[in-house]
């Protein structure tokens, strides 16, 4: 269920307008209601560390969101409704940014893309295909594959020897809230060398526990009617508080290009922070829209850059960089 699929996409943009942000009770109360989900203090402690090994490298760490999460309706969970998301802007991304000095958390959805294992999982290759058996009885990867994936392999084992990257998954919106909060909160330590980069696709409505049945929803009830809550809207409290020095890139993503824009824009205003990165549904991989308060500009790439398998994620990170490197030197300025 993605963001803003509730609202016609048909209606003029003027009656899209959305009420003024609703106080910030809503996530308190979600906070205080819900326990947090087994293994977040321990993702937590994990991440703590990872953070203050790189703060006494002064290096820059982003937390990469990635992959959609899920909305169980049972507790004990059969069915549940799901988001769009491969994970692959998020593992993708991961790579450019580790190739330009920063140490990545990478906060995934469970079995979604991941970077580096990327380029040999969920193709239409199976990994057995780059496999080949030699005449003496030795496996060894089909020459055809070894340029490519000696390359991989050099950069995913640099990154692990370097400890630039970790890694910790979520399934449901739930743990996906939990974990955002404490790893959001932890990097805000490194202030402005913290950038977030969420492109996780994430549920707006949920059962709340008090409201899921326990067992599987028996299909002899007849029609299932489903009534959903609202998710309440953590990017205000991510900038407001948990991550509030650091720079904050969000995602939207749209299938109507006539509301893109103007909806981006006002996520913006909404809730104050640094870039949304626009795309739609069906043209993602070749053009998105990096919207600011003050403008906006396309990163697109060409028919013949496609077919050669540029990705757009080595655009968005440079550029990402640029912005971070100016936030910076601005905060600095400020300090001063
Ligand atoms: O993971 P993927 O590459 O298949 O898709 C990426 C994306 C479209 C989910 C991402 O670019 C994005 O827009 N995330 C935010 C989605 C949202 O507005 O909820």
């Amino acid at each position: 269920m993605s963001k803003d699929t509730a609202s016609d996409p048909s209606l003029p943009v003027m009656e899209l307008a959305l009420p003024t942000p609703a106080p910030a009770i809503g996530w308190e109360e979600y906070f205080r209601t819900n326990p947090p989900p087994s293994g977040t203090e321990d993702a937590g402690q994990r991440i703590d560390k990872f953070i203050s090994f790189h703060a006494k490298a002064n290096r820059r760490v982003v937390l990469v969101t990635s992959g959609g999460t899920t909305v169980p309706l049972e507790k004990n969970t059969v069915r549940f409704i799901d988001n769009f998301s491969a994970g692959t802007r998020g593992a993708t991304s991961a790579e450019y940014f580790i190739e330009a000095g920063y140490a990545v958390i990478f906060m995934h959805r469970q079995f979604s893309l991941q970077p580096y294992s990327r380029h040999y999982t969920h193709s239409k290759n199976c990994f057995l295909d780059y496999m080949q058996v030699g005449p003496d009885g030795s496996l060894t990867v089909d020459p055809k594959y070894s340029d490519h994936m000696r390359e991989v392999l050099g950069k995913y084992q640099k990154a692990k020897q370097d400890n630039l990257l970790i890694m910790e998954s979520f399934v449901t919106v739930e743990e996906y809230l939990f974990l955002l909060r404490r790893f959001t909160t932890a990097l805000s330590t490194l202030r402005e060398n913290a950038l977030y980069y969420l492109a996780a696709a994430v549920s707006d409505f949920f059962v709340p526990p008090d409201k899921m049945t326990e067992h599987k929803i028996q299909s002899s009830g007849g029609c299932l009617e489903l009534q959903l809550d609202q998710v309440p809207k953590v990017i205000y409290p991510l900038v407001d508080t948990w991550a509030s020095r650091g720079f904050i890139v969000s995602f939207k993503l749209e299938t109507d290009p006539s509301i893109l824009i103007p909806k981006s824009r006002r996520a913006l205003e909404r809730y104050k922070h640094q870039l949304v990165i626009g795309n739609i549904l069906s043209t993602r991989k070749r053009v998105v829209t990096m919207v600011t308060l003050e403008d906006e500009q396309d990163i697109t790439l060409s028919d013949q850059e496609l077919a050669e398998g540029v990705e757009i994620e080595s655009r968005i990170i440079p550029d990402l960089v640029a912005r971070h490197d100016r936030w910076i030197k601005k905060s600095a300025k400020h300090a001063q």
